[in-house]
């Protein structure tokens, strides 16, 4: 019987039919899955710390409600992907548990302080530049409820570029110190931002299983590559210099030779020892505790309806 419930799913891979809950799946792709989606889902939770440190001193109104909503929408993003783990026998509550506990990753790329109001604008062209590379192939993953929030997420991560880059761009229209200001955040946010898409493929233990089973469906250099080469003409317009010297264009392979990141520092960071790990994860706990008392009113009101409902 298992092997007719294998043949069934690898066709359905094989067709590029959607994957839905109650299918029949191996446990390896409900795993993998689940660490993906979760990791996604914890990204957008904790991606809401660095911006979120500017809103009280947004230089003005127009700017705090822009930043106010795009904060707003991480939290939404990071709703629909906790829903979609849902689907797969995972509780949002036990997720959360995970994070808090360090037994779940989140990108290194939210490890990274923001120290001036450039960083909003820098997040937003290269941080959300770099997740709209990244997830718009993810559309198109085989698991029906991932693909589906990502359609959504998508169209908001686009708004949350255009903003960044139109920050950024103002900036560039103002003074020298704020054209100063743009520069030196763009020379701490690029090389982190290049680690976002995972190690080089020739270290990339789940990206085989992952583009065999339709979960990605690029490998991590090819969606680096997609990014730099989208971002040069973009820092040209801006005005500002990409902080690679080896950065150029090839005309052979009609794309950008471009340099490594420095991997040990991707490393370390990923083990949990990048600039601001321990911050975020005291944050997202504080925060998680704070809100018991919700959690316990919520639930004593749904019993109390569900027995009126029921006496
Ligand atoms: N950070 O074998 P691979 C956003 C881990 S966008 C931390 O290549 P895989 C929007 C990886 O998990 C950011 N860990 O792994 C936003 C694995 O460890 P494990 C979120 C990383 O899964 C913008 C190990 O290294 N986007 O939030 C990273 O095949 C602004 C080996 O790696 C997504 O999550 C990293 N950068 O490929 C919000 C997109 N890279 O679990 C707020 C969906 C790798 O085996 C503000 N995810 N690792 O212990 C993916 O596409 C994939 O999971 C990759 C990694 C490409 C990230």
């Amino acid at each position: 019987a298992e092997a007719a419930l294998l043949e069934g799913f690898e066709s359905t891979i094989a067709h590029n039919d959607r994957i839905e809950p109650r299918d029949w799946m191996p446990e390896g792709y409900r795993k993998t899955l689940v660490r993906q989606i979760a990791q996604h889902a914890h990204s957008e939770i904790i991606g809401m710390q660095p911006e979120g440190n500017w809103i009280t001193r947004a230089p003005s109104l127009r700017r705090k409600a822009i930043l106010l909503a795009k904060v707003q929408d991480e939290a939404g993003h990071g709703l629909y992907l906790y829903s979609a783990c849902e689907t797969l026998g995972t509780s949002r509550g036990e997720l959360t548990e995970k994070l808090i506990s360090g037994a779940q990753k989140y990108s290194s790329i939210f490890n990274y302080p923001t120290l001036s109001y450039a960083d909003v604008g820098t997040i937003g062209w290269l941080v959300d530049g770099a997740a709209i590379c990244n997830q718009v192939p993810l559309c198109r993953t085989s698991f029906g409820p991932y693909g589906r929030a990502m359609i959504r997420i998508c169209k908001e991560e686009s708004f949350h570029q255009r903003q960044g880059y139109e920050l950024l761009m103002t900036m560039m229209r103002g003074t020298d110190e704020q054209r100063a200001m743009v520069q030196e955040s763009v020379d701490r946010f690029w090389w982190p931002a290049l680690m976002m898409f995972g190690p080089p493929d020739a270290e990339s233990p789940n990206t085989a299983q992952s583009m065999a089973w339709g979960i990605k469906r690029n490998t991590n250099d090819d969606l680096r590559q997609r990014f730099v080469d989208m971002s040069v003409p973009q820092a040209e317009a801006l005005g500002v210099t990409l902080p690679d010297p080896e950065l150029k264009w090839n005309e052979e392979r009609q794309a950008h030779d471009f340099g490594q990141p420095d991997w040990d520092e991707f490393m370390a960071v990923v083990r949990g020892n990048g600039p601001c790990n321990a911050q975020r994860i005291a944050h997202r706990r504080a925060a998680h505790e704070d809100g018991a008392w919700v959690r316990e009113a919520a639930l004593a009101f749904a019993a109390r309806s569900h027995d009126t409902t029921t006496s």
